[in-house]
Parts: C-alpha cells; structure tokens; sequence
C-alpha cells in the first residue's frame, strides 16, 4: 500500500480549527482508495513564538522537506505583528522549496449565493495563478534612521525573467489543461510602473506567442479589480505579481460566496520539493475557537494536495461531496446563513464520501 508523509502545520486561530477537519476527510479517503497518510504535526506558531521567540525552529525547513506536502491552517495573532508571523513561518517556506505557483480557484458552488446579483452557480469559473516566490513579497529592503522622526523605509520589488516566464507559462498551461475559455488574462500596473511591469508585459507577450490556440487580454490591476466585480464569468485564468495575486483573490473569494470556500495551493511544479496547500483565508482571532469556522476552504485544499499526488479519483470525490453539500443547502456554517459548527460539515461531507 502506498504511503504518504503529510507535515501539518495547523498554525494559529481558526487553523487549529480547520487542520484536523481536512485531516478526517483525508484518513476517510485513503480507507476508500487503499492509501495510507501519515501525518507528522508540527506545532508552529504563535504559540511557539511566544515560548522560543520564533514562529519555527532553525531546522524547520530540513523537517519539512522529505515529506510528500504540507498542509498549513493559518498564521497570524493579535499579539504578534503580522509582519513577524508572515515572515516567519509561510513566505520562509514558500522560497525555501520554490513554491512559485500559487494557485487559487475561484469557482461559484451551485447552492452558494455570491454578494453579486447576477452570477449563479457554476457561472463563476476561474483560478487566480499568484507568483510566489518575488516581485514585492522579495523582502528586500531596509530602514535607515531607524525609529527616528527622519526614519526612511526602502522596499524594492523583485522582478526577474526567469520568474515571470515561468509563472506565466504555468497560466498558460493551466488554460490548456483546464480546457474552458481558454483565457489567460495578464494583470500589471504598468502605466505607473514602467520597469517591473513592463518587463512583466513584454515577458507576457513572448510566451503568449508559444500559444497561439490561447486567448489572451491584459488588464491594469485596478480595472481588473473592476471586473472581478462587472463581469466575473469572463474569466478563466487569471496571472498576476505576488501582491497582486494576493489582493486579486480576496475579491476572487468573496464573489464565490465566502471566505472559508476559497483553497488554494502553492506549487513546485518541479516536484522537487513539497507542495503546500492551505485555505486562503487568515487565522480569523474574531470566531477562533467558537467551532463555528467554515472547514471546507481547508477541506478543498486537501483536495489540491490529492490532485498534487496524483489522486485524480480522490480529488474529484472530494469535490464532488462538497458540492452535494453546498447544493443541499442544509449544512452549512455561519458564513454562508447557516447555523452548523465546523465539525457537523465535515461530518456531512464525509457522510456523501459513503
Ligand atoms: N491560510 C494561511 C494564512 O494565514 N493566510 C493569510 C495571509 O495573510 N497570507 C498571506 C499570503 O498569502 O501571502
């Protein structure tokens, strides 16, 4: 039987929360599909930075690394400058293991009702493809007078040719493979920024040429933000810089109905290190705690790991059980109207895996 090693690092808040919710679905589908997950938990966090004065220790990295992916919860506390757990625990990993695709579906469940009048489910279909690795999440930067009244802060954006090929050419992919409009719409800000994202522009361009079966559209971030809102169903994959991947797909989130819908995955499509999956949404310290966060962003991610193992079946059958439940419109947590905890949607979930 085969084995995966599974490193979970459920975090802070609602992490703690939504990790052993993903977890139960995981151990339901390896009795179903003659798999074994062997999850190794790693308490990082608030809590350790509290007791160590860090978020992970040193060697956190060579822990991490043998396993076959990483499910994260979340990371942040009220007590913590956000700046310190960021830094500390996921952008670390994300470079260390090159996870320079970030992926972010945004897809509108049937039985969900989005903020926006128009769409209806299903008609709401597309993934927000963030790189990960650079542009203005590089951490290059410094103060000089520091925590004095002249202080400067210098915080340069990173930029490379190799790092925007790559990531537009896994959109470019992604649209080939997901086999629908066969969009890829390209987002800058390069009116304003006339080095980053011109190259950014030009670089779109090269690898646009390689394909041609492809339709292409660039869009300035702001009226991109726009038509997240105005016509959100015209989109198929969406390619933008680490910041604004990250912005975009809050919007791309909300529209689909909720936060705690939103899974996303941060890729080696290399495959030489592990992957990590994670909900897009925070630590939320406002309902941490109460039992009542949504656990299906975090369950859909797991889902994501599935596909990353190639557990095509498993991961459509996770989906597909979350989709049953959405559609029932019974179960459901406070964030979509409904009054069940976290734990009673699992259950309801692993109830339509059989
Ligand atoms: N689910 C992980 C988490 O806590 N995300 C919140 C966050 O601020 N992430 C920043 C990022 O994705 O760069």
């Amino acid at each position: 039987m085969k084995t995966f090693t599974i490193a979970t690092i459920a975090g802070d808040g609602v992490g703690i929360e939504v990790v052993p919710q993903a977890k139960r679905v995981l151990e339901k589908i390896a009795k179903k599909h003659a798999v074994t997950f062997s999850f190794q938990d790693f308490d990082w966090g608030a809590e350790h930075f509290f007791r160590w004065g860090r978020m992970m220790p040193a060697g956190a990295i060579d822990l991490l690394q043998p396993c076959d992916a990483i499910l994260l919860g979340a990371v942040g506390h009220p007590d913590i400058p956000d700046h310190t757990t960021l830094n500390g625990l996921l952008l670390p990993i994300r470079r260390a293991f090159d996870l320079y695709a970030n992926v972010r579906p945004a897809y509108l469940y049937p039985g969900v009702e989005s903020p926006l009048a128009k769409p209806r489910g299903g008609e709401i279909d597309f993934v927000v493809v963030r790189e990960n690795t650079e542009g203005e999440y590089a951490q290059v930067g410094g103060f000089v007078y520091h925590l004095q009244p002249e202080e400067v802060a210098i915080q340069t954006s990173v930029f490379t040719r190799r790092g925007i090929e790559r990531i537009v050419r896994f959109a470019f992919d992604l649209a080939v493979k997901r086999d629908k409009k066969k969009r890829v719409t390209s987002i800058t800000k390069s009116n304003a920024q006339g080095f980053s994202m011109v190259l950014w522009d030009r670089t779109f361009q090269d690898v646009a040429a390689e394909y041609p079966a492809v339709e292409t559209e660039s869009l300035l971030v702001d009226a991109a933000a726009m038509n997240f809102i105005r016509r959100p169903e015209s989109f198929d994959v969406v390619v933008g810089s680490n910041l604004f991947g990250d912005i975009l797909s809050d919007i791309s989130a909300i529209i689909i109905g909720s936060m705690g819908l939103a899974a996303s995955a941060n890729l080696d499509p290399l495959r030489r290190f592990p992957s990590l999956f994670e909900p897009v949404h925070g630590s939320a310290p406002d309902i941490a705690g109460r039992g009542v966060v949504n656990p299906l962003a975090t369950i859909l991610s797991a889902a994501m790991l599935l596909d990353h193992l190639q557990m095509t079946d498993a991961a459509r059958a996770v989906e597909e059980a979350v989709a049953a439940v959405l559609a029932g419109r019974k179960v459901r947590t406070p964030d979509l109207g409904g009054t069940s905890s976290t734990e009673e949607v699992t259950g309801a979930v692993l109830e339509k895996l059989g």
